[in-house]
């Protein structure tokens, strides 16, 4: 019996695989697709299972640049910095207002009167120079000591003819305040003449003083002189030797003329 079952198998299953190697082999499932031997090519086999998920790749290159954002809104307002270098200066603007005057000031020293007189003498002087310029050209002899100059024309006049005459020359009428000066002066008086002084006693008998009330600097009254005759002489006149004499003030005596140079 078995023996014969055994048989029976081996014959079962030598038929089955002759059956697929058969060219055309029977729809059995015992048939595997494998190459036949000098056979066709077999159909393909049915999708294998879904494989497990792959590993992540590689990150991909970087893309293009894309187009720029929107405007940002404006940040925050910063803390104050520190301060700057000065500056350059700018233009000079208008003037303002005028201010309100000021205090008055400490009283200063009183001033020098003689300083101030001879300054006012200088500036008569220098203006009457200025205005009369032409009439010093009528003068016709000159003399001259330091900043001293007299001059002459051989008039005639009385003693207030005389002041005027000069004073409108920008000149006064001769003083000599030195001896010197009172030498150059007769230089300019004839032998025989005589000549008018700007001293004179008009304001106190006895004290003569200059044409603008000066006090005399030097005398030199000729012997017996001044006389004062008839109580009536209150100018002076020099003579040709230098000595001075009291005469009428209503004389004509010659008129020298006196200019200082500044
Ligand atoms: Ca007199
Ligand atoms: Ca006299």
């Amino acid at each position: 019996m078995q023996l014969h079952s055994l048989v029976l198998t081996s014959a079962i299953l030598i038929t089955a695989i002759w059956s697929c190697l058969a060219e055309e082999p029977t729809k059995t499932t015992f048939c595997i697709d494998t190459p036949g031997r000098n056979g066709r090519e077999g159909r393909p086999g049915p999708p294998g299972p879904k494989g497990d998920k792959g590993d992540t790749g590689r990150p991909g290159l970087p893309g293009n640049l894309g187009p720029p954002g929107p405007r940002g809104a404006a940040g925050l307002k910063g803390e104050r910095g520190l301060p700057g270098p000065q500056g350059p200066s700018g233009y000079h603007g208008p003037s303002g207002p005028v201010g309100a005057p000021g205090a008055p000031g400490p009283r200063g020293p009183p001033p020098d009167m003689k300083i101030i007189t001879k300054l006012e003498e200088q500036i008569q002087a220098l203006k009457l120079s200025i205005s009369n310029p032409d009439k010093r050209f009528l003068f016709t002899h000159w003399s001259k000591h330091g900043q001293k100059r007299f001059a002459t024309k051989d008039d005639e006049l009385n003693f207030e003819q005389g002041v005027k005459l000069c004073q409108e020359a920008g000149g006064q009428i001769a003083t000599p305040t030195s001896m010197e000066e009172n030498k150059a002066l007769t230089k300019l008086i004839k032998s025989d003449g005589m000549a008018y002084l700007g001293l004179n006693d008009k304001k106190t008998e006895g004290t003569f003083e200059d044409a603008s009330g000066n006090p005399v600097k030097i005398i030199n009254w000729a012997p017996g002189e001044p006389s004062n005759d008839q109580d009536d002489e209150d100018c002076s006149a020099i003579a040709s030797d230098g000595t001075w004499s009291d005469v009428l003030c209503t004389g004509s005596y010659t008129i020298i003329c006196q200019f200082t140079e500044y």
